[in-house]
């Protein structure tokens, strides 16, 4: 091999091994986990402004209710499959609370999302209609949200 050749083979080892090590370092899907995790507390920041309201905490206001469950609406139509990929379980990977189940059942997994968008759909075009509109689509939500958990999200 040529010198030059080797020198820029080198080069390129040692810019690699450091951005490699710091990716292992916080686990493979480090990123990829935190994204998730990010998208799920903006899901629960605005469902809990609705809970307050379901739960008579905050008085109802339709502006506040109508925000709320459509930013829930606009998170539901994201395209997240990247954020999934195969081996960010607890099993194989830090800091996370999601099952490998997951990727053993990937059909009923998208079964219970398909409904929870069904259901946020709902709450969406519902919550601005009055404090009774908002407690009726509120509840399927949550427990379309705890049909998951249920099963593929660790305690
Ligand atoms: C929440 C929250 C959830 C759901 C779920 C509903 O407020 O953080 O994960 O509601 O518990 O059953």
């Amino acid at each position: 091999m040529k010198n030059f050749a080797k020198v820029v083979l080198c080069s390129a080892i040692l810019v690699t091994i450091p951005v490699s090590m710091s990716a292992t370092a916080g686990g493979q899907f480090k990123h990829q986990i935190e994204a998730r995790q990010g998208y799920y507390k903006m899901i629960k920041f605005n469902f809990g402004v609705l809970g307050a309201m379901v739960k008579g905490k905050k008085e109802y206001n339709a502006d506040t209710a109508s925000t709320a469950a459509n930013n829930i609406y606009t998170l539901s139509k994201l395209n997240n499959e990247m954020l999934w990929p195969k081996g960010s379980d607890n099993n194989q990977a830090k800091g996370t609370s999601a099952k490998p189940a997951i990727w053993e059942n990937f059909p009923d997994v998208q079964e219970k999302s398909r409904n929870w968008k069904s259901a946020v759909k709902t709450l969406a075009s519902e919550a601005g209609n009055g404090l009774a509109a908002l407690r009726a689509s509120f509840g399927p939500v949550g427990k379309s949200c705890k049909s998951c958990h249920d099963d593929y999200k660790a305690k």
